[in-house]
């Protein structure tokens, strides 16, 4: 009789729900805290990606928990945000309505797939409760100066009527519109002063130790750290500082080139060269960093000269669309000779280029160099620092500047202060009002949260602009008439403490209890996709921070291990994805062949950090191991296990363990099938054992080993369990031995058979001849019934033997001989 998987699934659902098994508190037990990244609730669901994920955070949450600890496993949605706002726009419905919609689908999803949240604790980031103290922290930024206000050129996406961050501007396209270029413009923004906790970001990689190597490398990368000098060059009579990592150069400055979108660009343009100055800045609208890398080099003569301090040498100063503004001081002295974009440009302009770095082996030759040289080599052209090797002469040519007060070491980082202000509606209001008298106000701490008005009108630019009752409202401080701001904040602060809220989630008059956090925090295990190796990971890192400085928390990176997961494929090969069309629904496969299926098969291909193919074939391999489980165990007497079985449940315990604890869950799977595949030839096996057997699944299978569980007469959840522990004096390595050469000879057996009954002969007798003291690992019915034929097995010295072909002289220790006939 086929069983019936969805109802064995509701069934348990139920009863962990009214039970409330995985609701935690604090207490005296040792805490894990396991942890996927929160979801931005869509419309459309969970597809069968998903659920890989967090199939991954629940398996390791169930073993965690079995093991004894107190394991916080929560479950959030990140819903507001542009996506939101837009579909919500698209459809001609309420962003709140959209979004809430979205989420009880999401839950009642996730509930299907037996995950073991606390929801308890749920979030949802759209709700006052919750954006609140987005706000509460902003106003303690403002206090502190982190928060601040200063017009900048912005990153604007037409499409997205809205200013973006710098990291949300790829190749000088939008993020979400691929197809849509940024554009550059002045507005008053609100920024987060990230940039103060830049060098400890950095240096905090280090303790990072269960991180993935790339990531960490990723976030090294987009700190940039930098040591270099700031140079000050005088131009007109006046100090300009320049940044350089490259002093050794100093004598091949021939030229310097000061970003277009400098403050001070003004003083130095000569009139003369106005006009042409302005056609280049007219003809460059935008110049983000990243694509100033591949741009072609141009620029304009201001007409102003620059002292090299050095050399006491003039060159002409450019204003040039390689150069960034905010970093370093957004000038640089160019050394053509030893940097390709200043070579490009030198090319361009028919600038001088002044080799001072000579290789090792062979000259250069200014007239005929096709790109700059860039590598080591000793200096010429230098005055007194000739000879010297350049990467010596970078100390010593600092020094010497430091010496003679023409400069200072500094340490650069690329990271910018991070924009937060968004133009748009779906967003934590930013608590802040503007009066006439009093200037920037921020609302009191008692009058939060500021709301965001229900009743608004969507259409061209941000809607709350346009929300009069809720705009005008009374300044804080003089009660005269006041404006609030209208600009919202980023997502990605919604997302930088959410894991905190988490440890005391329904708490209304604090952010949260310092114990409770303190208790629970760091995450133990955080799983997420590799394409937030920037910038959630960063801000989360910088919010625990800050927070840490407010004397929140004792903790200073929020979560010490990082797992990124693989992508699920589909069946044709791409990522699986609503807009390929190549979705597998949890609910069609969950119908047809039960949830747990689903998660062992997801699991069982590879390792999840790994990408992984859906397969129907696949799928029904699993379908097929937990069909004969049920059968085995409808089957099995449970009484006594055999010495053999004993051996191999205590060491299959010790390795699943291990290979659970580090993810390696396809390995787990497969000692968990070959352990099956030794119980189902037994006739019956102790309580224990079979019990033992069931804890091992249970992570990947909940709800089968549940009805399993309680079929064996339990009344207690196995999800509240203990994990099983190796009993080592029963692992007996004869077994393990005896296993192997059985299997061996198996095959063996079946090869010759395979031979012999291809040439047409009927074999109906296998004899096997071992060395003596192997003959005890043979057992003629185990291998009567892998084989279909009967056998016997002799000692090979037996006197007595039937040998006909005297076959028994080629045997060897774990190799037997074999006749058949
Ligand atoms: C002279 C020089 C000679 C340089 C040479 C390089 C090679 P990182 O390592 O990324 O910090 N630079 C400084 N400020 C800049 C700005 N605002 N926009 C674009 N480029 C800028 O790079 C430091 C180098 O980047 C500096 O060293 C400067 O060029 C350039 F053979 O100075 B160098
Ligand atoms: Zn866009
Ligand atoms: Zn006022």
């Amino acid at each position: 009789m086929a069983i019936n998987f969805a109802e064995i699934e509701k069934k348990w659902q139920k009863k962990w729900e009214k039970a409330e098994c995985f609701k935690v508190s604090e207490g005296k037990k040792k805490k894990f805290y396991v942890l996927e990244m929160f979801p931005y609730p869509s419309a459309s669901g969970l597809h069968m990606g998903h659920a890989f994920n967090y199939t991954i955070g629940d398996i390791y949450s169930r073993f965690k928990r079995m093991q004894g600890y107190n394991v916080l496993y929560p479950m959030g949605y990140d819903s507001l945000g542009l996506p939101a706002e837009n579909a919500a726009i698209k459809e001609k419905t309420h962003p709140k309505k959209y979004t809430e919609q979205a989420i009880e689908n999401f839950i009642r999803q996730q509930k299907s797939l037996g995950l073991s949240y606390d929801w308890s604790r749920v979030i949802k980031t759209h709700e006052p409760e919750y954006y609140k103290w987005d706000q509460w922290i902003f106003l303690k930024m403002f206090e502190k100066g982190i928060a601040f206000r200063k017009k900048a050129p912005v990153n604007f996406c037409k499409k997205c009527n809205s200013v973006l961050a710098n990291e949300q501007v790829h190749d000088g396209k939008c993020w979400r519109h691929k197809d849509t270029k940024v554009e550059i413009k002045q507005l008053e923004q609100w920024f987060l002063k990230i940039t103060d906790y830049a060098d400890e970001l950095y240096r905090d990689i280090e303790k990072l130790k269960g991180w993935p190597e790339d990531v960490k490398a990723m976030q090294r990368n987009w700190i940039g750290k930098s040591y270099g000098i700031e140079i000050n060059f005088k131009i007109n009579n006046e100090d300009w500082k320049i940044f350089t990592t490259r002093p050794d150069t100093i004598f091949g400055v021939t030229f310097m080139v000061i970003s277009a979108q400098h403050p001070r660009l003004g003083e130095l343009v000569r009139d003369e060269n106005r006009k042409e100055v302005e056609d280049f800045l007219k003809k460059i609208k935008s110049t983000s960093e990243k694509e100033a890398e591949e741009l072609e080099k141009e620029g304009a003569f201001t007409g102003s000269y620059a002292l090299n301090p050095v050399t006491n040498e003039e060159v002409p100063v450019y204003v040039g669309n390689f150069v960034v503004a905010d970093y370093g001081s957004g000038m640089v002295m160019a050394v053509p000779a030893h940097d390709q974009r200043d070579f490009e440009f030198a090319k361009k302009y028919n600038i001088p280029i002044k080799v001072v770095i000579e290789p090792e082996q062979y000259s250069l030759n200014p007239e005929k160099m096709s790109r700059a040289f860039t590598g080591e080599g000793h200096l010429i052209n230098s005055g007194e620092f000739n000879g010297m090797s350049s990467r010596e002469a970078i100390d010593i040519i600092s020094d010497y500047i430091v010496k003679k007060k023409l400069g200072k070491r500094t340490v650069q980082f690329r990271l910018k202060d991070w924009l937060i202000s968004r133009q748009r509606y779906w967003g934590t209001p930013i608590p802040i009002v503007y009066c006439d008298k009093c200037g920037v106000v921020p609302v009191p701490e008692s009058q939060l949260p500021v709301r965001l008005p229900e009743r608004v009108k969507f259409g061209k630019g941000n809607p709350l602009a346009r929300a009069k009752s809720w705009l005008n409202t009374k300044c804080p401080r003089c009660k005269a008439p006041g404006k609030r701001e209208t600009d919202t904040m980023d997502t990605f602060v919604n997302s930088s403490w959410y894991f905190l809220r988490y440890t005391d989630s329904r708490n209304e008059k604090k952010i949260f209890n310092k114990k409770k956090a303190n208790y629970w925090m760091p995450i133990d295990r955080y799983i997420g996709g590799k394409e937030h190796a920037c910038m959630h990971l960063i801000y989360f890192r910088f919010y625990t921070k800050f927070l840490r400085d407010l004397g929140l928390l004792k903790i200073d990176e929020p979560a010490l291990n990082l797992f990124n997961q693989g992508m699920l494929h589909g069946e044709d090969g791409y990522v699986m994805s609503k807009s390929r069309g190549n979705v597998v629904l949890p609910e069609e496969i969950s119908r047809k062949y039960g949830i747990d299926t689903a998660r062992l098969f997801l699991v069982s291909l590879a390792s999840p950090d790994k990408d992984v193919m859906w397969s129907i074939k696949g799928v029904e391999g699993s379908f097929k191991l937990i069909n004969k489980i049920f059968d085995h165990f409808k089957k099995v007497r449970i009484k006594n296990s055999s010495a053999r079985i004993e051996s191999k449940i205590n060491k299959t315990i010790k390795e699943v363990t291990k290979d659970i604890d580090e993810f390696k869950y396809n390995l787990a799977v497969i000692k968990l099938r070959a352990l099956f595949e030794c119980l189902e030839r037994e006739k019956e096996i102790s309580k224990k054992d079979a019990e033992s057997f069931l804890k091992l699944l249970h992570p990947f299978c909940p709800h089968t080993t549940e009805e399993l569980w309680s079929r064996l007469g339990n009344k207690n959840f196995i999800s509240l369990e203990s994990w099983p522990r190796a009993d080592e004096k029963k692992i007996n390595d004869k077994f393990e031995k005896q296993e192997k050469i059985t299997e061996k000879t198996i095959g063996d057996i079946l090869n010759i058979l395979r031979i012999v009954e291809s040439k047409g002969k009927k074999v109906e007798k296998v004899y096997v001849y071992a060395v003596p003291n192997e003959l005890e690992f043979y057992d003629e019915e185990e291998l009567a019934k892998r084989t279909g034929k009967k056998v016997k097995v002799y000692r090979v010295n037996d006197k007595k033997k039937y040998d006909p072909t005297g076959k028994s002289k080629n045997s060897k220790p774990e190799k037997p001989a074999i006749y058949v006939e």
